[in-house]
């Protein structure tokens, strides 16, 4: 992938972008552009990408969760973000379509990468999540999802499995489209 000849976007990622995200050529040569004033070597680690996730939760803890996330970016498991996983991520987290981000958000919860869900993948995943909430709205939080097992219990409830089955991606992705709950439950989003 020869994109470390010049400072320009290689043709082949470009036409890749352009046809699996809704960003412009402009768009992307300009992320380009700023991606390698910040990652001079093309290639953001675990530990600078945990570095700017962080800042986004200012009152909460996000380094578990942060982990979790670049792992699910790494598409290609070898421990940085170049640029293509870099959009790619950035789109599914904003303008992505729905099924889009269910798809990512499996692979999320998919912490050993072997295509299924366990019950303790989705309790590893919510005490990450957990973690993300700060303790004002923690404080509010429902009964039944005022822990982070207790809010791993509830969503694996959805799925109508038993405590030692697996969730494949097609029933994980129905399984939260037919449940605006457990939609709710696989995220968090910061009030206001
Ligand atoms: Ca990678
Ligand atoms: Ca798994």
């Amino acid at each position: 992938m020869g994109n470390s000849k010049s400072g320009a976007v290689s043709k082949e990622i470009l036409e890749d972008l352009k046809l699996n995200t809704k960003f412009s050529e402009t768009e992307i040569v300009q992320w380009y552009e700023n991606f390698k004033k910040q990652c001079p070597n093309g290639r953001i680690t675990k530990e600078e990408f945990q570095t700017i996730y962080t800042k986004f939760f200012p009152e909460s803890d996000a380094n578990t969760y942060a982990q979790h996330v670049f792992r699910s970016f790494d598409t290609n498991d070898d421990g940085t973000l170049d640029f293509k996983e870099y959009i790619i991520a950035l789109h599914m987290t904003s303008t992505g379509k729905t099924t889009r981000k269910l798809e990512w958000a499996f692979s999320l919860f998919d912490v050993d990468k072997n295509g299924y869900i366990t019950k303790s993948e989705v309790s590893e995943i919510c005490t990450a999540i957990f973690k993300l909430i700060p303790k004002e709205e923690m404080e509010k939080l429902p009964e039944d999802e005022n822990t982070a097992q207790k809010r791993a219990d509830k969503l694996w409830n959805y799925f109508d499995k038993g405590d030692n089955d697996r969730i494949a991606e097609g029933e994980f992705i129905q399984g939260i489209l037919d449940n605006d709950d457990a939609l709710r439950l696989i995220q968090y989003s910061p009030l206001k």
